[in-house]
């Protein structure tokens, strides 16, 4: 049996008892009452049966071309990084990032991008994703100072009094910023859950870790706003920020802003699931 509590509050409350279930006994239990939950802005994203996701990377195979199982849109790893074989990708901090092919956010009004690491690295503001654009363009030279001038960004750490992880988003750098800063650091050596959702219909940026919510923030420019001219994955498009180090074991972009209950229901089933 599946308790369902207020779900018509699901994306404000992540506290509702879905729980330890995972998406293959929400299927077979009762929960058909999720129906008109929603957390997205248009309702229709229930917490019991997740969407399937635009573009997924799962890390499996060798070599140094990260597959998108679903949308195509396959990334290149650069560095010398390659995968591991066991379904995973190790970047070495120093200069190793994943470049995944622009225009991943293009025409959406909502976003969530959820993805699984291991931390291993220092430094602050290295970033475990950074979609956008640079004030030296596309695929700009490292090492000549450039800075973001739009992006949407999970780090694991900044340089605040909260300076753990964090979810950044900006239409025009640093300026226009909207920030959700948290404590942890991911630096305890365990793999995590990190979402960050931009909820174009509600107008807020908010940010998940391990299924739960950490925080969330009015944001004032549209999805558009963001011009994901470089989708990478360990770099920043900030010159001066350190690389990620760590090793990622899925990635997910869904073109719905996706309720708590769906996130931590996707945090309970992990990673590498059909
Ligand atoms: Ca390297
Ligand atoms: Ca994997």
């Amino acid at each position: 049996m599946v308790l369902l509590l207020g779900l018509s509050g699901c994306g404000a409350d992540v506290e509702i008892a879905v729980g330890r279930m995972n998406p293959a006994s929400a299927a077979s239990g009762s929960g058909g009452e999720a129906g008109s939950g929603g957390g997205g802005g248009d309702g229709t994203i229930s917490c019991d049966v997740l969407p399937s996701p635009t573009h997924r990377y799962t890390f499996d195979g060798v070599g140094d071309v990260v597959a998108d199982l679903i949308g195509g849109a396959d990334g290149a790893i650069l560095g010398g990084a390659s995968l591991d074989g066991g379904g995973g990708l190790t970047l070495d901090g120093e200069d190793d990032y994943v470049d995944l092919p622009a225009g991943l956010l293009a025409g959406l009004r909502d976003v969530t991008v959820m993805v699984w690491v291991v931390r291993d690295g220092e430094g602050s503001y290295p970033r475990i994703v950074d979609f956008g654009l640079a004030s030296g363009g596309e695929d700009p030279v490292e090492g000549e100072g450039g800075v973001g001038t739009s992006y949407l960004v999970i780090t694991p750490s900044t340089v605040f009094d909260v300076r753990g992880v964090s979810a950044l988003a900006s239409d025009s750098g640093v300026r226009g910023e909207v920030a959700i800063h948290a404590e942890p650091t991911l630096e305890d050596g365990e793999i995590h859950q990190v979402a960050v959702v931009f909820d174009g219909a509600a107008a807020t940026l908010a940010l998940y870790l391990d299924g739960a919510l950490l925080g969330s923030e009015p944001v004032g420019f549209p999805l558009s706003g963001i011009q994901d001219v470089n989708n990478w994955l360990g770099r920043s498009q900030f010159d001066a920020d350190p690389y990620f180090g760590g090793r990622y074991d899925e990635l997910r972009i869904y073109r719905e802003a996706l309720a708590g209950c769906a996130v931590e229901a996707a945090w309970n089933a992990g990673p590498d699931r059909p």
